[in-house]
């Protein structure tokens, strides 16, 4: 889960312009454990906070900039958010992770390059060594121009190096990985093929931009040579921060079942942001969702069918299988669940379900990738039989699983 906060939540804008006072950051009733009970309720694992977003406001109190929570009302000025944040995550036994924005829009060293990149470094040392592991550090490639007009010229070696350093078992996500890629729009919809190999010289740094580079992003590459599965960013409202005029906008269960197919079915992770309001709280309506949300989703996850299903795996050709299962009976089956062991990597490339009961074969559904999930939903029919034809594959395939 991902929770978009800061002064924005408080001017009721996108993205601040670096001018807003740290006097108007006050949630009276922060409460960062409704945010992790919250995220335990939607069954999210771990939990990403915008430490500082484009308009620079911190919400640690760093000593690299005046412009901090330790600036404002918040708790008397003595408040950290990351902290009670990550508190919060562990006490609930979820994993917390960091989003640290390159653009800043307050600092007056942006633009500057070698002066603004060493205060970049010295921001993300003190997220990165403050407050424990963190599971993910989440960079974007938002690269604006700078107050004095100059162009801010990254430096993401040196950035990818610290992580490496001081959070060695983080994963780190940006438009071009280096672990975990962008799944090239803000809709939550990974592509369909979704190949978690990416061809490197186009998926290059974050902000890249030029041909293909959208089109690399959300579908991977078969031949690609990196390993960097997709996760797609959504938000539950239409803004990624809280706008009262938005409570009526929240994403539906349904939708939200839908964006879990379009995500996590389809070979990518999902993080979904919930953004906290100006109290401090995560909305009733959106905890309602997530709630809701998880039972769904608990109830696709049952096993459908009954159990004692015997299942035989064929290797047919050099590039194609077939899976086979009997079930103990009849049964009416609508969605299926497959998965590749990806510790051998991502192999398929075509497929199709087919049921039968005694008669012929009658078609399920067809996709193309695999992965580490895929998930789809069909017109229920009655079977007793199941077949996986494995059409097309990159190599020999390995035996895919099969739930319905
Ligand atoms: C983008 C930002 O510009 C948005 O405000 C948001 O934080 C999104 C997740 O990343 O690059």
């Amino acid at each position: 889960m991902f929770l978009h906060f800061g002064v924005n939540t408080f001017t009721d804008r996108e993205w601040g312009d670096g001018r807003e006072s740290p006097a108007i950051f006050n949630p009276v009733n922060l409460d960062a454990r409704q945010w992790a009970r919250s995220a335990r309720a939607g069954g999210f694992r771990t939990v990403i906070l915008t430490a500082k977003h484009h308009d620079g406001f911190c919400l640690w109190p760093s000593g690299t900039t005046d412009h901090t929570v330790a600036k404002s009302p918040f708790r008397g000025g003595s408040g950290d958010v990351v902290r009670e944040m990550v508190d919060a995550c562990r006490a609930e036994g979820l994993r917390p992770g960091l989003y640290l924005s390159p653009w800043d829009r307050n600092n007056p060293a942006y633009g500057n390059s070698a002066l603004y990149n060493d205060l970049y470094s010295d921001q993300l040392t003190e997220l990165l060594t403050r407050y424990g592991p963190l599971a993910e550090v989440w960079f974007d490639g938002a690269n604006g121009e700078g107050p004095n007009g100059k162009k801010q010229v990254y430096d993401w070696p040196r950035t990818f190096a610290i992580v490496r350093r001081h959070q060695p078992g983080a994963v780190i996500f940006s438009d071009a990985g280096p672990d975990v890629r962008w799944c090239g729009n803000e809709n939550g919809a990974a592509g369909d093929p979704n190949w978690s190999t990416v061809d490197s010289s186009i998926v290059t740094y974050p902000g890249a931009s030029g041909d293909g580079i959208i089109d690399a992003l959300q579908h991977g590459h078969p031949a690609g040579t990196v390993w960097k599965p997709a996760e797609c960013d959504t938000s539950i409202r239409p803004g990624w921060f809280y706008h009262p005029a938005e409570n009526t906008k929240v994403r539906t269960v349904d939708d939200l079942v839908d964006l879990y197919h379009l995500s996590v079915g389809r070979n990518a992770k999902l993080l979904l942001n919930v953004p906290p309001t100006r109290d401090g709280l995560l909305h009733d309506t959106d905890v309602a969702r997530l709630t809701a949300f998880r039972s769904q989703l608990n109830t696709l996850k049952e096993p459908n069918v009954s159990t004692g299903s015997e299942s035989t795996w064929k290797v047919t050709g050099a590039r194609t299988a077939e899976l086979e299962m009997t079930l103990a009976r009849p049964e009416t089956v609508t969605a299926a669940r497959m998965e590749e062991d990806i510790t051998k990597g991502q192999i398929v490339a075509r497929y199709s379900l087919l049921g039968g009961d005694s008669g012929a074969w009658q078609p399920l559904l067809t996709g193309t990738t695999i992965g580490f999930a895929r998930l789809q939903r069909f017109a229920p029919m009655k079977v007793r039989r199941l077949k996986l034809v494995i059409e097309d594959a990159i190599d020999v395939p390995e035996r895919v699983s099969l739930t319905v």
